[in-house]
């Protein structure tokens, strides 16, 4: 495999879908070589099916908005590879989304599902419906009317969604009711479910928590503490949430969140009610953190900024894709970041991540470090397939296992002579040797 002319047919088959190319890119520049040590790799042409996913579901969603007018969105669901169990991962309402965007969730997903240690292919799917600014009516309007198409391309052993950005708890209660209105069934086709129809405890804050039992293994190799640490977290919607309050839990103070109006810095640190305070930002639905300096008037609100810039130990990017670009990572070494997660999907650009890497610095990718989101989701599965509920505890236990286990994968592949660990490159191999094998296993389909 020569990355560049894989690249080139991409290109040339897919022009202008830049974020699906960058994490192809990503991913094979960082594999290379080991591939090319497998010739069986290259016979079965496993890059050139990899790269592509299984299938992609596009559709029209008219809806009937609470004015009487009538509105059209796109859906999509891309069902990426099921090399090693159901098609696994979430749904993304947001109006920035393109198939390019889907695509490159997907392709990650597969990855990420893979690292997980749980029987998950990859998927990616959602919509360019903005949920800002809905009514609630319009919110479950446009959510049963996404199912009327969605729901025969799914089922508990074919195609499991979940929440992304956009997407809570409140919008799976939608789609699932519809699902199983439709399916006639009620067999958990969805995860991040309320507690009484099949949720499972944990999944709220799991890829919060998730990031930060990576962050401990990495600390742990290195005798680093968390607690006392200074950190600037972007975003503020479930991911932020979750990660905030695990970081207040062991004694780390987060002194920013972010939403697309600016970000805030608090050098008290946000803990206890302030914590509470960003669901309710979240729940307003105007898609603004500005409203938190109103609250707590210790803090500041910079418009149109982003964190990056506050100099702390510890950055994680918990918002969207390539909110971190080489600017930011610039100053974040200048002002001697120690450890940088990447907790969103791709949250960092390329040029970025070759910044933290050059300078050795702690750097978790966000397809190792934010797995735990997914494999809670697979926890989920397992107890509905069971029609059991576990404890928080348990759940917890098990993510901690998890997240573990996919910290020692990445060094299994990621380790280099002189002792650092490049996690990028650890975790594209580990994960891609699981998703390649099961393909060759299973012949040419
Ligand atoms: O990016 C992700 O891993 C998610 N949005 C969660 C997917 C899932 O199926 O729980």
């Amino acid at each position: 495999m020569k990355t560049e002319s894989v690249l080139a047919m991409l290109e040339a088959k897919h022009p202008g879908e830049k974020e699906y190319l960058q994490a192809v890119k990503e991913v094979l520049v960082t594999i290379e070589d080991e591939y090319n040590k497998h010739p069986e790799f290259e016979k079965h042409r496993i890059i050139e099916r990899m790269v592509e996913p299984d299938k992609v579901v596009i559709f029209r969603v008219p809806w009937v908005d609470d004015k009487g007018n009538v509105q059209v969105n796109l859906g999509y669901r891309i069902q990426f590879n099921n090399a090693i169990g159901p098609y696994k991962g979430g749904m993304r309402f947001h109006s920035s989304v393109s198939l390019s965007t889907f695509k490159f969730l997907g392709f990650e997903q597969t990855f990420k599902n893979a690292l997980t240690t749980l029987p998950m292919g990859g998927a990616k799917g959602g919509s360019d419906f903005s949920p800002k600014g809905k009514s609630q009516t319009e919110i479950m309007r446009f959510c049963h009317a996404f199912m009327l198409e969605l729901w025969r391309h799914l089922g508990p052993d074919k195609d499991v969604p979940a929440g992304d950005l956009g997407v809570g708890a409140r919008e799976v209660g939608y789609m699932y009711g519809m699902y199983k209105k439709l399916a006639q069934e009620h067999t958990g086709t969805f995860t991040g479910k309320g507690l009484e129809f099949g949720g499972s405890l944990i999944r709220p804050e799991a890829t919060g928590f998730g990031a930060f039992y990576f962050l401990n293994e990495m600390f742990k190799r290195e005798g680093i503490e968390i607690k006392g640490k200074t950190i600037a977290i972007s975003g503020f919607g479930n991911v932020a949430w979750g990660a905030v309050t695990k970081a207040a839990q062991l004694g780390a103070k987060v002194v920013t969140i972010s939403g697309p109006d600016g970000y805030i810095y608090d050098p008290d640190g946000i803990s206890g009610d302030k914590i509470d305070f960003m669901l309710e930002l979240r729940n307003s639905g105007q898609d603004i953190v500005a409203p938190y300096v109103e609250e707590f008037p210790g803090a500041t609100f910079h418009p149109g900024k982003k964190p990056w810039i506050q100099k702390v130990d510890i950055a994680m990017p918990c918002a969207i894709q390539n909110e971190l670009n080489e600017k930011d990572a610039e100053q974040l070494v200048a002002n001697g970041v120690m450890c940088v997660v990447e907790v969103s999907n791709m949250g960092c650009t390329t040029a970025a991540t070759d910044i933290f890497l050059e300078h050795k610095i702690l750097y978790a990718p966000g397809k190792a470090a934010n797995a735990g989101g997914v494999a809670t989701s697979g926890l989920e599965m397992s107890q509905n397939a069971m029609h059991i509920q576990w404890t928080a505890e348990e759940v917890d236990r098990q993510l901690g296992i998890i997240m573990k286990n996919i910290h020692d994968q990445c060094l299994q592949y990621g380790k280099e002579k002189d002792g650092y660990v490049n996690y990028v490159k650890g975790a594209n191999i580990a994960g891609f040797m699981k998703v390649a094998r099961a393909m060759i296993a299973q012949g040419t389909i």
